[in-house]
């Protein structure tokens, strides 16, 4: 695998998780000024990498990434939400597969017509599954998904092993940007004991508390965005510091 890959094994080795910053490159919520400095605060306050990406396409993604990458030193990974979410500004992406769709294109589909891009630009693909659980958000909307239930662990850890056996190297469980309902701290649990592959987790994560518990339940990597836009502007990223700091030492 590649230089990307390898750094987030590092920050594994090193301080057991990794904290991912989520920007929407969304030309009306975050221009890309916006978006850089987002990043800035969020990397001085101990996140890991920046994830850029969004499920609707109102971005203008190579300039979010240009001026990003001029203010933080760590990988952006993109996180596309369709063939438009590529750049080739991006040190890597999230190569990945919705695989509880009920729509082949976001299980194959826009993977094979992102592939020629990702080749061609030299961009690093790590392969990524991504299950959606109820309530989803817009993601779910736009990607067809057979929502996964909260309250069945066992149907969700069913989709995450077959992850595993197709190869994928993370699994990424989502609530859905903004979620009034997180991933259940049971599933995480259930999801993480049961799978070889490192857990990723994301979706309405908001408190230092819960941020704790997703990582004691197992998961290797959270994801925060909403929270991220809402505080560190404000506060200079003290109460992302927090939940950095919460993750980092359990
Ligand atoms: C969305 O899981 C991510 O894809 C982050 O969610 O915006 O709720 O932090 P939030």
């Amino acid at each position: 695998m590649g230089k990307v890959w390898n750094y987030l094994n590092e920050i594994f080795s090193k301080e057991g998780v990794v904290h991912l910053t989520l920007i929407d490159p969304d030309i009306m919520k975050t221009p890309p000024e916006k978006a850089s400095k987002i990043a800035e605060i969020s990397i001085a306050s101990g996140s890991n990498a920046i994830m850029v990406g969004g499920s609707t396409a109102f971005g203008i993604l190579d300039e979010t990434i240009q001026k990003i990458k001029s203010k933080v030193d760590v990988p952006v990974i993109l996180f596309p939400g369709n063939v438009s979410g590529l750049s080739k500004y991006a040190d890597a992406v999230f190569f990945m597969s919705l695989l509880n769709s009920r729509n082949v294109y976001w299980v194959s589909g826009a993977q094979a017509l992102s592939a020629p891009f990702i080749k061609q630009w030299n961009l690093e693909p790590i392969p990524m599954a991504y299950l959606i659980l109820e309530p989803g958000a817009t993601v779910s909307f736009v990607g067809d998904v057979n929502l996964l239930p909260r309250n069945k662990p066992g149907v969700v850890l069913s989709y995450a092993l077959a992850a595993q056996y197709l190869g994928f190297k993370l699994v990424y469980l989502e609530a859905g940007s903004g979620a009034e309902k997180a991933v259940p701290i049971e599933v995480v649990k259930t999801v993480s004991q049961n799978i070889d592959i490192p857990v990723v987790v994301g979706g309405g994560i908001n408190t230092p508390e819960h941020a704790k518990d997703v990582i004691k339940a197992g998961a290797k990597l959270i994801v925060q965005g909403t929270f991220i836009e809402k505080t560190v502007l404000n506060d200079g990223g003290k109460s992302l510091k927090k939940i950095i700091s919460a993750i980092k030492e359990t």
